[in-house]
């Protein structure tokens, strides 16, 4: 037993309501202002961000799936809510080669101004590929994480994907990688876009987080 507030429905409410498309940014300064709670979806490149943000506010084709890695090459913002509570963040996906030379040598400047410079920023979700486990890239994706002081929480997607008897092992081995990141928050969200899997307590914890508990 606990006392805890249940956030299921507040976060179902949350995610149910408008959302809206309201900026790309493909440059860094190029944000709209922050002037709103934001939480941003962060990982490799096809690792299902855009697919998590449709099945999270309930829709098919809010932000665009790519069928061609690399397609989310800005950043998008959408809000929640009318008027509006929260902005979600679609970033572009971090290890994709195939793309022009100029546009791969601007993503990092464009994160990385983004993660410094963003005040209400309340938490990036780092999605990671339930079948690839937390990799070099992702690594390097925390510590710039933490050397910007930004709070994040591990994603694993795909959990369809994953034989039920290897879920746990699976989990366990995401827990072993973050023991020495102590930045990251302590839950792990282990999510199926596709099956509609883990995505009441993700949005129960992002009403929470928006809440201030
Ligand atoms: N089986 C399964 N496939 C998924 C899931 N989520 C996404 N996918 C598939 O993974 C591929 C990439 O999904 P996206 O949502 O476009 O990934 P992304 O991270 O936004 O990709 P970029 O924008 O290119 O960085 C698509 O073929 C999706 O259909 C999931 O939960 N389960
Ligand atoms: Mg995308």
């Amino acid at each position: 037993m606990t006392d805890e507030p249940d956030f299921t429905e507040p976060g179902r409410l949350l995610f149910a309501g408008s959302c809206e498309f309201m900026f790309g940014g493909a440059k860094a300064g190029d944000l709209p202002p922050a002037d709103l709670p934001e939480i941003a979806f962060a990982g490799r490149s096809n690792v299902g961000k855009s697919s998590l943000l449709n099945a999270l506010t309930f829709r098919k084709s809010l932000a665009r799936v790519s069928r061609t890695p690399g397609r989310t090459q800005q950043l998008n913002f959408f809000e929640l809510g009318a008027p509006p509570r929260l902005r979600l963040v679609d970033m572009p996906g971090y290890g994709f080669a195939a793309v022009g030379k100029e546009k791969l040598a601007s993503w990092p400047v464009l994160i990385r101004d983004y993660l410094r410079g963003r005040a209400k920023l309340l938490r990036v979700f780092t999605l990671v590929d339930a079948r690839r486990g937390v990799g070099k890239l992702d690594e390097e994706f925390f510590e710039l994480l933490d050397k910007s002081a930004v709070s994040y929480q591990l994603v694993l997607t795909k959990r369809d994907e994953i034989k039920v008897s290897e879920r746990e092992p699976t989990l366990e081995a995401a827990r072993k990688a973050l023991e020495k990141r102590p930045a990251a928050h302590p839950e792990i969200a282990f999510t199926s876009a596709e099956k509609n899997e883990g995505l009441e307590e993700l949005r129960a914890g992002i009403a929470r987080l928006l809440a201030g508990r």
